[in-house]
């Protein structure tokens, strides 16, 4: 019985009176046990659910994370190379190189999965791309002939089966963007992982200014232009690759 009081306290038996009372608090406790049990099982389904949701914020927080432009050198406004960059509170600090965030980083496959198909894939967005060009004519090489009108481009990343996989789509703009390397140009992208040509690419992407119009990137320098959807230009197709 001692034990029944210690565990109310070492509240000692003086009398009968604070026997009763101290069994009576033992019931109540248990009731209370019983029923913050009841509780939790209640929450157990809500306990559970937010867990999947706090793993899948941190997943999504893995999938996509925004990584550097490559560019690594500071400038002045007149093109010169400022070396060693600008420290804080030095004339022209603040410009891209002097923020290193995460660094670009890809891994090609040659011959995917023995199907013969290069990807290479971007360690932080995940995405797969096509290690190359886009065969659009499918002669076996890359030349002028790949070169095709923006529906063309969209309709056969959509069609694509490339890799051993058929869920290959036209990269949007801001997709295209994160393989253009700032560092560099002719191509301004890593060419240790990607073969590009010297011209444009499309992207899925059409101009809110003009609808007949789509985004794309001008490999040579990275830079992105809107023009007719007529014109003809290069392909290359992605996929999401986690
Ligand atoms: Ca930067
Ligand atoms: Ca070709
Ligand atoms: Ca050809």
């Amino acid at each position: 019985m001692n034990g029944v009081f210690e565990a109310l306290g070492g509240q000692a038996p003086g009398n009968t009176k604070n026997f009763f009372s101290g069994v009576f608090m033992m019931k109540k406790m248990e009731k209370e046990r019983k029923k913050w049990a009841g509780v939790k099982m209640a929450f157990l389904p809500a306990i559970f659910l937010g867990l999947l949701m706090w793993t899948g914020a941190a997943w999504a927080a893995d999938y996509n994370p925004l990584p550097d432009t490559g560019q690594t050198k500071c400038y002045d406004e007149e093109g010169n190379e400022i070396n060693p960059c600008p420290a804080p509170g030095d004339d022209f600090y603040g410009q891209d190189a002097n923020y290193q965030g995460l660094q670009p980083s890809f891994t090609k496959h040659i011959n995917f999965n023995g199907t013969g198909d290069d990807v290479t894939v971007d360690n932080n967005t995940k995405l797969m791309w096509m290690t190359g060009t886009a065969d659009t004519d499918g002669d076996g090489d890359i030349d002028g002939d790949d070169k095709v009108a923006w529906q063309d481009a969209v309709d056969y990343c959509d069609d694509l089966v490339y890799a051993g996989f058929d869920d290959w789509y036209l990269p949007d703009i801001f997709m295209l963007l994160t393989i253009v390397n700032y560092g560099t140009y002719s191509p301004a992208i890593d060419t240790t992982v990607f073969d590009c040509e010297l011209s444009n690419y499309w992207s899925s992407t059409t101009g809110a200014y003009n609808a007949d119009h789509a985004w794309d990137v001008h490999f040579r320098n990275g830079y992105d232009n809107c023009f007719i959807k007529t014109n003809y230009y290069y392909v290359r197709c992605v996929r999401d690759g986690s």
